[in-house]
């Protein structure tokens, strides 16, 4: 007793060309069972070699899967006749890199191939489906082939010796995510000093100011603007995980006061411009300087004078005496950095806000023109990429008509 034994179909499988016939019993078939196709109409020739029998081999398993999952492959053979076929086998030749769990009708492998019993007789228009577990390796492309011979004569042995597309099948396997840390020079910094006029800037100098300074008789704050090209270096599709920026404080008068970053809502540029001495007075603003009243001198303005950012901080930390600085990694920059990733049109950067409300507290930070790299601003990003498997292999695309 087989317990492949086919029953008819009720689908009409004769009179269909021969690929309709395996595609409506490829459709019929289902895990684990068998289907039955009858009464084809197109005969195969054999007047004068005796019996012949037409076995063809069709496979499905998944296109992708990730590392360590379970793949299921189907295999359908069915013999289009005209004959019985008799000692029908089967064999799947393995992917390499796969571990073999189980098959249908108890088949063991060896050797990296699944090999079934023979079976006596499969009858013409019948289908028999088997099935192959295995457990995918951590990453790659897994070609699968399937072949069934017999001892009946088979008039057409390319569809069943493993050669055509129906017969194989291609699976990527999607690795575990990979890590990557990568450091940002910022393309641009500047900073924004408080003044009526909007006409005060540094893009080109060396210091940027935080805080709250004494400057022409009166209070005026200063905020800091800088920005990361993120995408430079960082692909579409990644997953942030960890922000951390880094800046060098090279000039104050004040104890520890608290800076926050906020993310930037518009683009700002850095002109030319260059304040004298230590810079925290600022110099004239040049063309497309950020200044405090614009985003880009003479024309372009900030909605808000003193910038346009989000209004929560995505991080604050405290900072004292000349030194290095680290703001994060928090969840804020991490989404911030995120957003910059997913939609670069963004990318604004951030403004950095001191204490602006009680006594003097500015801070002066190294900027990208700092003649000493070390103490340039550095933004450290770590992310995540799915491992990407290149492409499937190239498998015959003819299908020979059938
Ligand atoms: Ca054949
Ligand atoms: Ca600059």
């Amino acid at each position: 007793m087989r317990p492949h034994a086919a029953a008819p179909t009720a689908a009409a499988c004769g009179r269909l060309p021969r690929a309709h016939r395996l595609a409506a019993a490829f459709a019929a078939a289902g895990l684990g069972f068998a289907v039955g196709c009858m009464d084809f109409g197109d005969p195969v020739l054999q007047e004068d070699d005796g019996p012949s029998a037409d076995l063809a081999v069709a496979k499905q398993g998944p296109g992708i899967v990730s590392a360590a999952d379970t793949l299921t492959y189907l295999i359908t053979t069915t013999n289009f006749g005209p004959n019985e076929a008799v000692q029908v086998r089967l064999s799947d030749l393995l992917p390499a890199g796969v571990t073999f769990i189980s098959a249908s009708r108890g088949a063991a492998e060896s050797g990296g191939a699944v090999g079934w019993s023979a079976l006596g007789a499969l009858p013409s228009g019948s289908s028999v489906v088997d099935t192959v577990r295995v457990l995918a390796p951590a990453s790659g492309t897994l070609l699968n082939v399937a072949r069934a011979t017999s001892d009946t004569r088979d008039p057409d042995p390319t569809n069943n010796d493993g050669s055509e597309p129906a017969s194989r099948t291609a699976t990527i396997v999607r690795g575990a995510d990979s890590v990557h840390t990568v450091s940002f020079a910022p393309v641009r910094d500047n900073t924004l000093y408080e003044d009526a006029q909007g006409d005060l800037s540094n893009g080109r100098g060396s210091g940027m100011f935080v805080g709250t300074t004494e400057s022409r008789g009166g209070r005026a704050r200063r905020r800091a603007l800088v920005a990361f090209a993120v995408t430079d270096s960082i692909p579409a599709g990644a997953t942030i995980r960890n922000v951390q920026l880094q800046l060098t404080v090279s000039r104050t008068i004040v104890g520890a006061r608290a800076v926050r970053l906020h993310r930037l809502l518009a683009d700002w540029g850095e002109g030319a411009s260059a304040a004298a001495g230590h810079g925290g007075a600022g110099g004239p603003a040049r063309a497309n300087d950020a200044t405090w009243l614009h985003r880009f001198y003479s024309s372009v303005f900030w909605s808000a004078p003193g910038g346009d950012f989000a209004s929560t901080a995505s991080a604050q930390i405290q900072v004292t005496g000349n030194g290095r600085y680290t703001w994060g990694s928090t969840a804020a920059m991490v989404a911030d950095v995120q957003s910059w990733i997913d939609g670069p049109a963004g990318n604004f950067g951030w403004i950095m806000i001191g204490e602006e409300l009680g006594s003097t507290s500015t801070k002066r930070f190294e900027t990208r023109e700092s003649p000493v790299a070390a103490n340039r601003p550095r933004l450290l990003v770590e992310f995540s990429t799915p491992t990407q498997v290149a492409t499937r292999p190239p498998i015959r695309s003819a299908d020979h008509g059938r």
